[in-house]
C-alpha cells in the first residue's frame, strides 16, 4: 500500500465541499487538533472555543462516517504539543506519510507558520486554496490598482458583476446598486422580530476540558443547553429559517437596536460562515433565491442589504486585511492609550446602551453589527482607548471572531486607526445617532439630551472633544466638515463647558 498524505484540517476550515473530499478516500489521511496555542493566543469567550471545538469534533465525525481516515488529537491527548507546527513535524518525522498539504489559512499568523512549517518538513509539502470566498485576495489588488484609495461600492460592484448577482443584463436589479439609505429604520412597538433558532446541545464535557486544562476563557456559558449551530446541518437549517422568516426584513432593521430583542433580524450566520460549514455563495444564492421565490414580497432593499454585507464588505475587509498585514496591527492614527475600563469585562456601567451591547456580548459571544460599531466601537473610539485592548476584547468576545475580519473592522473601520484604509471618515455619533436607533437612552442613568452637567450623557461630550482634539487631523476630511462648522458657530464658552465636561468624564472614565 502508498503511504497516504497528511491534510491539515484547522478550525476554521471545516468544508466538506473542499475538493480534496472529492479525491480518493485512501490518498490521504486528515487531521484536526485542538491546541492551547490557538485556545490561548487571545483570551477567547468560553462559547467561542467550545464552538470551535464542537465543531470541529462533529466534521471529524462526519467525515469518518463519510469513510476518510482522520486522526483527531484532543486537547487531552498525551502526544498532543499544542502547536499545529509541533504536532505536524512529530506527525510527518513518523515515516507513516509520503507529503503533507494544509489550505491557505485565512489569519496572518497561522499562514506564516504553516509556510515555515512546510519549508521545513523533510517530506514535499504544499499548501492550496481553501475555495471558499467569492473572490481570491488577488482580486481585491487588481480592483485598485493604480486608485489613490479603496472605496468599497466599487469593489462590491466588481463582486456582484463577477457572479452575476442581483443583475439584470448586467445592470442592477431594482435601479441601483446600494439601498443602504433604505435600510436604517429603528424598530417600531409594532413590530415583533421572530424566536431565534437555537441548536440545543450539551457541552459539559467540553467545559470541563477546558477546565480541567486550565485554559482561561471569560463570559457566560450554559453548559447544558449551548445553542449556536455546529454543523452544516445546523448552518443549512438556520439559513433557511434566515430566509422564511428574517430576510423580510433585514434590511429595513438591519442598524436598529433594542433591549428587547438581541438579534432583531440578523442572521447569525457569521460563525457558520467563518468556519466553512457553508459557502458565502452558497448563502447568497438561498437568499436571492428566497427573494425571487417572493415575487415581490421581499423588497429589493432587503436582499441588496443582505448581499452587500457578504459579497461586498466579507469580502472587502478580507482584501484590506492581506493587502496590509502585518503592518496594519499597529496602526494607531490618533495615537489612543487609554486602558479598556472594566465594563468592558462585566457589563457594570451606568451607560445603558454600553451596559446593553457588554451584556449581550458576554452572555451570548454575538452583538450585531450596529451595536459593535455605533456603541462600544464608538465609545472606545471617542474615548481614546488603545487599539491593541479594543482589538483583543473583539478578537476574544464574538464566537465569530477571527484576525482576517476582526482586525479591519476594529482597527480600520470602528476606530478609523488606521487613518482612513478602510473607511472614508471614523464611525462617532453622540447620544442623538443611539436615541434615534434604538430604546436604549429611555432607560438609561444618563441625560441624552444634555451635554454638559453630572447627568449628561459622556457620548455628547466626548463627541464634540473627539472632534475637537482631533482637528488637524480630521478637519480637512469632507465627510465631517459639518461637525467642524457646527462647532465654528457655538460660543468659546460653550466649547469650553464641553471640553471640561469631557474631561471630568474620562477622568472618571472607570466609574461611568
Ligand atoms: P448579519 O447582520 O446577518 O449579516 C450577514 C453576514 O454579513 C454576516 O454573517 C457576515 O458574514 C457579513 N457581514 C456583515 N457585516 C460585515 C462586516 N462589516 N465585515 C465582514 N462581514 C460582514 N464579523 C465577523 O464575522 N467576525 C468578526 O470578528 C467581526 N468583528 C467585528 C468588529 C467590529 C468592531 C464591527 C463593527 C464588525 C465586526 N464584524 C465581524 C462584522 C459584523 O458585525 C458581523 O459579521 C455580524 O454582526 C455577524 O452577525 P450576523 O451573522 O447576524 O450578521
Ligand atoms: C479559534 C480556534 C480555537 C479557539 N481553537 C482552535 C484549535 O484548537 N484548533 C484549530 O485548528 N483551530 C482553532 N481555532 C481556529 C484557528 O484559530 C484558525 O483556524 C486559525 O487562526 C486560522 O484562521
Ligand atoms: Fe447611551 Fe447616552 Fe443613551 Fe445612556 S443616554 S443609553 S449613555 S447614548
Amino acid at each position: 500500500m502508498p503511504k497516504p498524505r497528511l491534510r491539515l484540517i484547522l478550525g476554521d476550515q471545516l468544508d466538506i465541499n473542499h475538493p480534496w473530499f472529492s479525491e480518493p478516500k485512501a490518498t490521504a489521511e486528515y487531521v484536526l487538533m485542538e491546541v492551547h496555542e490557538e485556545a490561548t493566543y487571545v483570551r477567547h469567550h468560553i462559547q467561542k472555543v467550545v464552538a470551535f471545538f464542537l465543531a470541529m469534533r462533529a466534521f471529524a465525525e462526519e467525515l469518518r462516517r463519510k469513510g476518510f481516515a482522520v486522526r483527531y488529537i484532543s486537547l487531552d491527548a498525551p502526544e498532543n504539543l499544542h502547536s499545529f507546527s509541533k504536532n505536524i513535524r512529530g506527525l510527518a518525522e513518523s515515516g507513516r506519510y509520503s507529503a503533507f498539504e494544509c489550505q491557505h489559512a485565512d489569519e496572518y499568523r497561522v499562514e506564516e507558520s504553516l509556510k515555515e512549517l512546510c519549508a521545513a518538513l523533510k517530506i514535499p509539502a504544499s499548501i492550496c486554496d481553501s475555495d471558499h470566498f467569492l473572490v481570491d485576495r488577488d482580486f481585491f489588488l487588481s480592483v485598485f490598482k493604480g486608485k489613490k484609495r479603496y472605496v468599497m461600492e466599487n469593489f462590491y460592484r466588481e463582486v456582484r458583476r463577477t457572479h452575476d448577482i442581483l443583475l439584470d443584463d448586467g445592470k442592477p436589479i431594482g435601479g441601483r446598486w446600494n439601498f443602504d439609505s433604505e435600510n436604517r429604520k429603528k424598530l417600531p412597538d409594532s413590530v415583533r422580530p421572530p424566536e431565534a433558532l437555537e441548536f440545543v446541545r450539551d457541552a459539559s464535557e467540553i467545559v470541563a476540558l477546558l477546565k480541567s486544562n486550565k485554559v482561561q476563557t471569560f463570559g457566560a456559558i450554559s453548559a447544558e443547553c449551548f445553542t449556536w449551530p455546529v454543523t452544516r446541518a445546523d448552518s443549512l437549517k438556520l439559513l433557511k429559517h434566515f430566509c422564511q422568516k428574517l430576510l423580510p426584513s433585514f434590511g429595513t432593521y438591519q442598524d436598529a437596536m433594542h433591549t428587547d430583542h438581541r438579534l432583531l433580524f440578523h442572521s447569525k450566520l457569521s460563525f457558520s460562515m467563518n468556519v466553512k460549514l457553508i459557502s458565502p455563495k452558497e448563502v447568497i444564492d438561498a437568499a436571492v433565491e428566497a427573494w425571487r421565490a417572493s415575487r415581490g414580497a421581499i423588497s429589493i432593499e432587503q436582499i441588496e442589504g443582505f448581499v452587500r454585507q457578504i459579497a461586498g464588505w466579507r469580502e472587502f475587509m478580507r482584501g484590506v486585511y492581506w493587502a496590509h498585514m502585518p503592518t496594519y496591527k499597529s496602526l494607531n492614527f490618533f495615537g489612543a492609550k487609554r486602558p479598556l475600563p472594566h465594563y468592558f469585562w462585566d457589563g457594570d456601567t451606568q451607560m445603558n446602551c454600553v451596559r446593553q451591547a457588554v451584556r449581550q456580548s458576554l452572555d451570548d459571544a454575538y452583538a450585531h453589527h450596529i451595536q459593535r460599531l455605533m456603541v462600544t466601537g464608538n465609545f472606545t473610539l471617542l474615548a481614546g482607548i488603545d487599539p491593541d485592548e479594543v482589538d483583543a476584547w473583539y478578537l476574544g468576545v464574538y464566537a465569530d471572531a477571527l484576525e482576517w475580519v476582526q482586525l479591519p473592522n476594529t482597527r480600520g473601520m470602528s476606530q478609523f486607526a488606521d487613518g482612513g484604509i478602510v473607511g472614508t471618515k471614523p464611525y462617532i455619533a453622540s447620544a442623538n445617532y443611539i436615541g434615534k436607533m434604538s430604546n436604549y437612552c429611555s432607560g438609561c442613568a444618563y441625560n441624552a439630551k444634555q451635554r454638559t452637567g453630572q447627568d449628561s450623557c459622556p457620548f455628547n461630550s466626548l463627541y464634540w472633544n473627539f472632534l475637537l482634539t482631533h482637528r488637524k487631523k480630521l478637519e480637512s476630511n469632507p465627510r465631517i466638515g459639518m461637525g467642524y462648522r457646527l462647532l465654528d458657530k457655538m460660543a468659546t464658552s460653550e466649547v469650553k463647558e464641553l471640553q471640561e465636561q469631557a474631561a471630568k468624564h474620562l477622568k472618571n472614565l472607570e466609574k461611568l
